[in-house]
């Protein structure tokens, strides 16, 4: 891994930290982000010894899009950006949803764009106060991507996510806060130890039952309330032969702090 790997990642106490890495660039995705981002969440799929991700950014920005520069417009090719999000943004989408750990994501400065939706993809978004999130499509004739025209009307509502994505307006991270947008805007000293703490207590937690809450949530997004009911039956039942479950309950009988494994 070199300084200018398009992503830095390691992997310290069931953390797999994930820094977005073209700062020059405000960490806009060009391919090679794309892929390397990718193999990282791939990654937290296959090895075990993840247990939680941390996305952020390099730099003073956490991601500013789709690199406006890789495709001129000026050549007078006709672009396919149909082709360039099933191609690259939505595998990744898709990965990051299926990934039955937690993802909390650290947003250190601007996110615009497919940056913006990335990181609202991820499960828990912690955000600089100095951040702000722009659905910037608007400004360049674009449509929200990257899961955003699915994710904003359910986080914050039709009004909100109209007005957003309509206007380009840039949304400050502490407004975000109260819109329910994102978990916390917190002072940007804070933000890097706090999201790497909160990271690091979900490593240690419950995984199984973690990623099965996670599944759950986000099919109740299309669930009605008997089928969701039933759902729950289905993975409480499985969460409760977990050793977590057992460990915990233990625990909490001997009155100590309770050793999770993740399984
Ligand atoms: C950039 C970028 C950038 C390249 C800053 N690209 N260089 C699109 C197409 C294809 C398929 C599918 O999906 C998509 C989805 C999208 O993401 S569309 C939306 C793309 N993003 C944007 O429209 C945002 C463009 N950037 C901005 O509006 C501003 O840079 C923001 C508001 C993010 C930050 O403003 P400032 O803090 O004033 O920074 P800056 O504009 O000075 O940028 C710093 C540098 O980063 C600068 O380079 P330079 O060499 O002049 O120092 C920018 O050119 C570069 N940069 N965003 N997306």
């Amino acid at each position: 891994m070199t300084q200018t790997d398009p992503v830095l990642s390691s992997l310290k106490d069931g953390v797999l930290t994930v820094t977005l890495n073209r700062p020059d660039k405000l960490n806009s995705f060009n391919e090679d982000m794309h892929l390397a981002l990718r193999a990282q969440i791939q990654r937290a799929h296959d090895d075990p010894d993840v247990r939680a991700v941390l996305i952020t950014g390099a730099g003073r920005g956490f991601c500013a899009g789709q690199d406006l520069g890789d495709r001129d417009p000026r050549s007078g090719e006709t672009p396919d950006l149909g082709k360039t999000l099933e191609t690259f943004y939505n595998p990744t989408l898709r990965l990051m949803r299926s990934l039955n750990k937690p993802i909390i994501c650290a947003v250190n400065g601007v996110a615009a764009g497919a940056g913006a939706n990335i990181a609202l993809a991820c499960d828990i978004v912690l955000a600089a106060k100095s951040a702000k999130f722009i659905q910037a499509f608007a400004k360049i004739g674009l449509i929200p991507d990257a899961g955003g025209s699915w994710s904003l009307p359910r986080l914050i509502g039709e009004a909100r996510a109209k007005a957003l994505a309509l206007t380009a307006e840039p949304l400050t991270a502490e407004t975000a806060a109260d819109w329910g947008l994102i978990w916390q805007a917190l002072d940007d000293a804070e933000l890097m130890p706090q999201a790497q703490a909160l990271a690091a207590q979900l490593a240690q937690g419950p995984t199984l039952g973690l990623g099965l809450t996670k599944q759950l949530i986000q099919e109740a997004a299309t669930n009605d309330l008997d089928t969701q009911l039933d759902r729950e039956c289905a993975l409480q039942r499985q969460a409760g032969r977990s050793d977590d479950y057992a460990e915990g309950v233990t625990a909490f009988l001997e009155k100590r702090a309770p050793r999770f494994t993740g399984h």
